[in-house]
């Protein structure tokens, strides 16, 4: 393993549960720490995609039932970026009131929370974007957040998908040039583009 891997490693096994929140008013700020926020559709992948950058097997919990996460789950790496675990959107089975309220929680933590420099916006790849996707991206853009879209499960896609896929994405993201950053293709399954997340996350720590 190159030094530039390790001294990744040591940064992101150095990882503490700061909490969960169930409203946006209880969410503890804790002073000149910077968050970074992953967001997406439920069942997309969102804590398994922590538990691969952090390489814990449950700090986030996975689970088969989507709508899982139904708080804010705020993960401190090295005293020097959060990683911010949203709940899933667009699950129907979750009921109407859920649904709002899981609305409100995220739509209120990207509009005020003043230290979320970047989003991770996870589209599971085979399923492609959904509406309630350009309305997330839209939503991020009001708030002059930065972004960039994580295709997650690649293992289940053939290569030439994938580029298709990337291909079409690209002309969708002109009209989010201001604050789309990049695409990563992910497989938490096959530890596939991990790296680079892990590397964007630790670029971004630096950042004031
Ligand atoms: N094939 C495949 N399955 C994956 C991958 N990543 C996650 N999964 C599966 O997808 C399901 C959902 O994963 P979670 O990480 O719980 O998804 P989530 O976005 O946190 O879900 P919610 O909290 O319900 O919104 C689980 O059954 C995972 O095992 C992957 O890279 N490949
Ligand atoms: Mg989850």
């Amino acid at each position: 393993m190159s030094n530039g891997n390790k001294s990744l490693k040591n940064f992101f096994n150095s990882n503490k549960f700061i909490g969960s929140f169930q409203s946006y008013k209880t969410i503890k700020k804790i002073k000149s720490i910077n968050d970074c926020c992953f967001i997406g559709r439920s069942n997309v992948g969102k804590s398994s995609m922590i538990n691969a950058i952090t390489k814990t097997k449950n700090l986030a919990r996975i689970s088969k039932t989507p709508g899982r996460t139904q708080a804010i789950n705020i993960f401190m790496i090295n005293e020097n970026i959060n990683l911010v675990d949203l709940p899933g959107y667009g699950y129907a089975k979750v009921s109407k009131v859920m649904r709002d309220n899981l609305g409100i929680l995220i739509e209120e933590y990207i509009m005020n929370q003043l230290n979320l420099i970047h989003a991770y916006v996870l589209i599971d790849a085979k399923v492609g974007v959904k509406n309630i996707d350009i309305d997330m991206f839209d939503l991020i853009s009001e708030a002059e957040r930065n972004f960039s879209i994580v295709f997650t499960k690649i293992d289940k896609c053939s290569q030439s998908y994938l580029s298709n896929l990337e291909n079409s994405m690209q002309s969708l993201m002109k009209s989010y040039k201001k604050y789309f950053n990049n695409f990563f293709f992910t497989s938490t399954k096959k530890n596939e583009g991990i790296i680079n997340i892990q590397k964007d996350i630790y670029t971004l720590s630096k950042q004031k």
